[in-house]
């Protein structure tokens, strides 16, 4: 079956070649013209330093540190980790029993601040300002890749994925085993390099440029898609379009065109429902530790929960956690109404 076929009407399922994950897509659920309400929450204006605020300059955090006063961004470790770096112990060479297996687990967490101003969003920030947050990662994957296999980072963004704090904010776990996501990658990666000579992810997006109907934005050096395997509804994987193994291998111009498309991409997911649009996102890139890593290739993954209005979400619940990941709008209907929306962000009608 082509997927010409397939993108009409008809339920299928679609194969995630990074992950080897199926998605089962059920377009006949959204023949129906588009219903879904655009609700304008209230959008509550955010004072631009709240005294009150753990993230803010100057300010205690709950750990009882103070903040310098940041001028651009800040990194510290958690105060309350979910790794320790002296973790004792090695895997017991004999576990009790094969059904009980474990391991110690060792690393660091960080927090990262994106600016001082605790009104900001990397939606909201200049260019030049996520250009920092851009050298930001990439020096502290570089930093922490000498001595962890595998560098996290991510945003939480918005209350509904759990953020704890509207200061716009990131983390970065860096541990010493491959956990399972980049495993799942690593493995398919390796398997088309063997299979083809080529990265999987430069295949992939030469492909979807040349189709266009899954293309949110692009420019240069950068493109950003609803994969064709998406689950969340307005899923996208940003990826650079020459190779490029890791974060701190990008070049400046790359950095710079990071910025930019990050800017317009995430002005659009704000524009579609006229809120601060909540998602998961992060990054991955080959592994640390010297193994074969030739067949990565760096790119990103924004997980927005929204559906069809600012408070109106997809839940993965009951089919989703027994059988398998489900969605109705199809990624090429995502696509297309996230292109149709502006570049310019709804509260900055002057932004360039
Ligand atoms: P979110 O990105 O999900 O909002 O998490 C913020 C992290 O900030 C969270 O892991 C840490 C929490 O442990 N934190 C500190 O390290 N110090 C503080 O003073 C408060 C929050
Ligand atoms: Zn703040």
């Amino acid at each position: 079956m082509t997927d010409g076929a397939l993108a009409v009407a008809l339920p299928h399922r679609r194969w995630n070649a990074l992950t080897g994950d199926w998605v089962l897509v059920s377009p006949q659920r959204t023949q129906r013209p588009w219903q879904g309400q655009v609700e304008r929450t209230a959008g509550a204006q955010r004072p631009s330093y709240d005294p009150d605020c753990y993230l803010c300059p100057g300010n205690l955090r709950a750990g009882g540190e103070r903040n310098p006063a940041y001028s651009s961004t800040l990194v510290f470790t958690n105060d309350f980790p979910a790794l320790l770096e002296d973790t004792p112990g090695e895997p017991a060479a004999e576990p009790a029993s094969p059904l009980l297996a474990a391991e110690p687990a060792r690393g660091t967490c960080r927090v990262v601040c994106f600016s001082p101003r605790h009104d900001l969003t990397l939606a909201e920030m200049p260019a030049p300002a996520v250009r920092g947050v851009v050298d930001l990662w990439a020096a502290q994957t570089e930093e922490l890749g000498r001595d962890h296999r595998w560098v996290q980072v991510f945003e939480n963004k918005g209350a509904v994925m759990g953020c704890s704090n509207p200061h716009p904010h990131g983390q970065i776990w860096a541990v010493a085993a491959l956990p399972t996501e980049p495993a799942a990658e690593d493995l398919r990666q390796r398997e088309h390099l063997a299979r083809t000579g080529r990265l999987l992810l430069l295949d992939y997006a030469a492909l979807e440029s040349e189709r266009g109907e899954r293309v949110v934005a692009a420019n240069d050096q950068w493109l950003a898609v609803v994969p064709w395997w998406a689950t969340w509804p307005f899923e996208t994987l940003l990826v650079p379009r020459r190779p490029v193994r890791r974060l701190p291998d990008l070049e400046p111009a790359e950095r710079d065109a990071l910025a930019e498309l990050l800017g317009r991409l995430l002005a659009r997911y704000d524009n579609l429902f006229q809120v601060s649009f909540p998602y998961s996102m992060g990054w991955h890139g080959a592994p640390f530790g010297g193994g074969d890593d030739a067949h990565w290739q760096l790119h990103a993954h924004f997980y927005p929960p929204l559906l069809r209005s600012a408070t109106i979400r997809k839940f993965m619940v009951g089919y989703e956690m027994l059988a398998e990941a489900q969605r109705d709008l199809t990624p090429e209907q995502a696509a297309a109404r996230l292109r149709e929306l502006p570049e310019t962000h709804f509260r900055q009608p002057g932004r360039s």
